[in-house]
């Protein structure tokens, strides 16, 4: 639903400037889990809300962390030529084109969400509420204050602490974002939306240890050999701090205290959100 839904994000009829558009659609459409939008969609469903109505929203977390992908991957970021084994945007459409599809995503992204009100009826109050909270989420506040405490604290994280804020900030904020915004098309109480909250920041955590443990598993198995702390990059993540099996048992930790969280919450039907704490446990990419 979501990858169909996607395609059509940039109609035709809109007098788009062509490489501005092919740059956009590139970023949006070279893959990705679409863990984001899922989520959202799945919160609204727990909840019993519509998912039509909550496609726009949708849509708008994934052109958001899309824009997220493609400015941190350029030259003055992370500097990166590959991006989900495609090329990165700036590579195919330089940098200017990249910042500026990254720009447009962005703004787009505010414009898709004001469409479950105007194309699906949504109360106006709680479009008002999605789009406060994205840009709260989104903003100096979440995911970019995130990337900046990253950035600064770039070579003297010496505290797990400092290393959390950047996760939750990072990674966490749009996860909970996307939650939040499905439950709040379906009307949820404030409760339920708390519930949500907590669930989405420990599978946020856990997804991104996930990810740090994948990266060093990837690596272990590209060498056929464990990879020694001397013989590469010291990357500070939970695994350096506290090593691979205790990071592992924090992901399993924190999936369960996200599937309480939910469970306490007066959600009649919350099945299809317990699997996917436990389906982001168990992946392997
Ligand atoms: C440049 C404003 C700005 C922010 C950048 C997203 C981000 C912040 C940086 C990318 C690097 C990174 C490891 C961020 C942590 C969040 C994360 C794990 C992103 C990757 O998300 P996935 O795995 O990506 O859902 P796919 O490709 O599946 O969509």
């Amino acid at each position: 639903m979501v990858e169909a839904a996607l395609i059509q994000a940039l109609p035709a009829a809109w007098d788009v400037p062509g490489s501005l558009r092919e740059s956009m659609h590139y970023s949006l459409m070279a893959g990705g889990k679409r863990l984001r939008p899922i989520l959202v969609l799945a919160a609204a469903e727990v909840l019993g809300g519509s998912l039509e109505a909550a496609m726009p929203v949708a849509l708008a977390i994934e052109m958001v962390h899309t824009y997220s992908l493609v400015h941190d991957d350029l030259p003055a970021m992370d500097n990166d030529d590959y991006r989900r084994g495609k090329l990165t945007n700036h590579k195919v459409y330089g940098e200017a084109m990249a910042i500026l599809a990254g720009d447009a995503l962005l703004t787009q992204a505010f414009f898709s969400i004001t469409q479950a009100h105007k194309g699906h009826g949504i109360p106006a109050e709680r479009v008002l509420a999605i789009t406060e909270e994205l840009a709260i989420y989104a903003g100096a506040r979440g995911m970019v204050g995130g990337q900046a405490a990253d950035m600064l604290g770039e070579q003297g994280i010496t505290k797990l602490e400092e290393l959390a804020f950047i996760h939750t900030h990072k990674t966490s904020d749009l996860i909970v974002f996307s939650l939040r915004a499905g439950g709040h098309i379906a009307g949820a109480t404030v409760a339920q939306l708390r519930a949500l909250s907590e669930f989405g920041n420990a599978i946020g955590l856990a997804f991104q240890i996930q990810d740090d443990i994948l990266d060093i598993i990837g690596d272990e198995k590209k060498l056929g050999k464990p990879v020694k702390s001397d013989e590469k990059q010291q990357k500070v993540t939970y695994p350096f701090f506290i090593g691979i099996e205790a990071s592992e048992q924090k992901v399993k930790d924190l999936t369960i205290q996200a599937k309480e969280a939910l469970l306490r919450a007066q959600i009649a039907h919350p099945e299809r959100l317990l699997q996917l704490a436990d389906y982001l446990m168990q992946r392997d990419h």
